[in-house]
């Protein structure tokens, strides 16, 4: 091996994985209990069914190995059906020689309640402490080396995983690891780390977890990966969800491949109402909606939050028929395996009026449309301070993001711009 490289090996490497996190496969789905029973429960299945769909898969591709980058479980409360699934997977894929590295995250720290399991030889799971490591060999040849570290608790120190460090001859190295690169708003703060950082480990590929939205950080040098979850679990997490596929060959990625596995999705679609003049013209415009949706979804159930927008003279109509409409559409299209399911509703039509045009009005119309244009959001929030300091208010209104603050400026101009017309 003298005079040459790590990346050029003696021999052609090639290797094949899945990298999969955040299965959450106890998921409580909360804020389900809104939805019928049927489907809370076809919801709570679907995290199982999309891991069911990764060991078919993982067997269909055979792959050398699965990498799970935490968050296993939901939470540290673990259900033993849950676990007891979760081995089951691994064994079955062990009894096919496909071996399986993971880690645990901040939803199911080391220190939470595992059941006693019996897990193959070909499963690694990674201790907490400090990061260590194992040699993957196919025909007693080592060809990747695997870096990972759990999760002790559900809060460890911010420099957890600091010692993540290429070492030994193995061709291809990973690290595994459920931490924070970059800042997402809706995730916490786990493990921060910058691209620098994890470059600085000198491993190939970094196989990430915790951040629920799947996308590639960075294509090369080292390939920095989040799958995403497995399944979305609530209308926040919409579209496809899956793991990554990736195929190295000559120590070199050639294949980095995202591939849907999610059971049933959420989605969010609109529907242009601009212009409609009768309610059965809204109903076929929804429903095409509802049949692209069903068209596009290759037999998955979807959920659907369902925005209609538009200008349009029905505005007030078709506000005070939305729950009549939600309910229409349910029936009609909310059957079968492959139902669409109006989850929400959202009714964000505008009336007609020319509200640019009215503005010039020397009128009062003209008086409240010339004050709303001028209104800051620094005034919006001053005009609801008060109302800020109840614990009732900040109960059951959401947060005073400045996106939700614009709309309801415009909820607002829209009802004044309609009832001083009718006046
Ligand atoms: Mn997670």
């Amino acid at each position: 091996m003298i005079g040459s490289s790590r990346r050029e090996v003696d021999r052609p490497m090639n290797l094949k994985y899945l990298h999969c996190a955040d299965l959450h496969l106890d998921s409580p789905f909360q804020g389900f209990q809104k939805l019928e029973p049927w489907l809370a429960e076809r919801c709570r299945r679907a995290a199982r069914q999309a891991w069911q769909n990764l060991l078919d898969l993982a067997e269909t591709e055979q792959v050398d190995f699965l990498l799970v980058a935490g968050d296993v479980y939901d939470g540290a409360e673990r259900r033993l059906q849950a676990q007891l699934v979760f081995q089951e997977g691994l064994q079955r894929l062990a009894a096919r020689g496909i071996h399986s590295y993971v880690v645990h995250g901040n939803h199911d720290p080391l220190d939470g309640r595992l059941g006693t399991l019996r897990f193959p030889e070909e499963v690694t799971i990674f201790p907490g402490g400090s990061v260590s490591s194992a040699v993957y060999r196919r025909d007693g040849q080592a060809l990747a080396r695997i870096h990972g570290i759990s999760y002790p608790t559900r809060n460890p120190p911010p420099d957890l995983g600091s010692g993540f460090l290429r070492r030994g001859d193995e061709p291809w190295q990973i690290g595994l690891f459920h931490c924070t690169v970059g800042s997402h708003g809706d995730h916490e703060s786990y493990a921060p780390r910058t691209l620098a950082e994890l470059a600085a480990s000198d491993l190939d590929y970094w196989a990430l977890g915790h951040i629920h939205l799947p996308g590639v950080l960075q294509d090369r040098n080292p390939t920095v990966v989040y799958p995403g979850c497995l399944q979305g679990r609530h209308a926040r997490e919409c579209g496809p969800r899956g793991c990554y596929l990736v195929d190295v060959r000559e120590g070199a990625i050639e294949r980095l491949d995202f591939v849907e596995l999610d059971d049933l999705r959420w989605v969010a679609a609109e529907v242009d109402l601009a212009g409609v003049e009768s309610m059965d013209e809204v109903r076929d415009r929804a429903n095409a909606a509802c049949e692209a949706l069903r068209g596009g979804a290759q037999g998955r159930p979807l959920l659907v939050r369902l925005r209609l927008a538009g200008r349009t003279a029905l505005c007030r109509e078709i506000r005070q028929g939305g729950e009549d409409l939600a309910e229409f559409l349910r029936e009609r299209h909310g059957e079968g395996s492959d139902f669409v399911w109006v989850e929400r509703l959202d009714l964000a039509v505008r009336p007609a009026l020319d509200l640019e045009g009215r503005a010039l009005d020397p009128g009062l119309v003209g008086e409240v449309l010339r004050q709303h244009a001028g209104f800051t959001e620094q005034e919006a929030r001053a005009a609801l301070a008060d109302l800020w300091e109840r614990p009732m208010a900040r109960r059951v209104l959401p947060e005073l993001k400045p996106a939700w603050l614009r709309d309801c400026l415009d909820e607002a101009l829209v009802l004044a711009a309609e009832s001083l017309e009718e006046d």
